[in-house]
């Protein structure tokens, strides 16, 4: 499965979601738009939301880090990653 996460370089949330996914031994591919209005404008128009961190899943948007950790509260992030690996 293919994890994306949009993240700016100071921020406490995309640090915190980046923690869980490393906490999940996932690997993840960072994009970091800081300054860069394109990247930024990527990001919005494939999730409608200006805020970071934003996390996908195979192109499926999953949502910022509150959301990751909801997910992970619930076990339903663990079941996500599990049957991606087995799909
Ligand atoms: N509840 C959100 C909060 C995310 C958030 O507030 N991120 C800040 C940066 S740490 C942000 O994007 N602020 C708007 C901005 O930087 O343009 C989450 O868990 O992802």
């Amino acid at each position: 499965m293919k994890i994306e996460i949009y993240t700016k370089k100071y921020c406490f949330y995309c640090r915190r979601a980046k923690e869980l996914l490393i906490k999940k031994s996932v690997l993840f591919e960072e994009i970091v738009i800081d300054d860069n209005v394109k990247l930024y404008e990527e990001m919005v128009n494939r999730c409608g939301r200006t805020t970071v961190p934003q996390v996908f899943f195979d192109n499926e948007h999953i949502g910022g880090s509150d959301d990751l950790y909801v997910l992970d509260d619930q076990g339903k992030l663990d079941v996500m990653l599990i049957s991606a690996i087995h799909k």
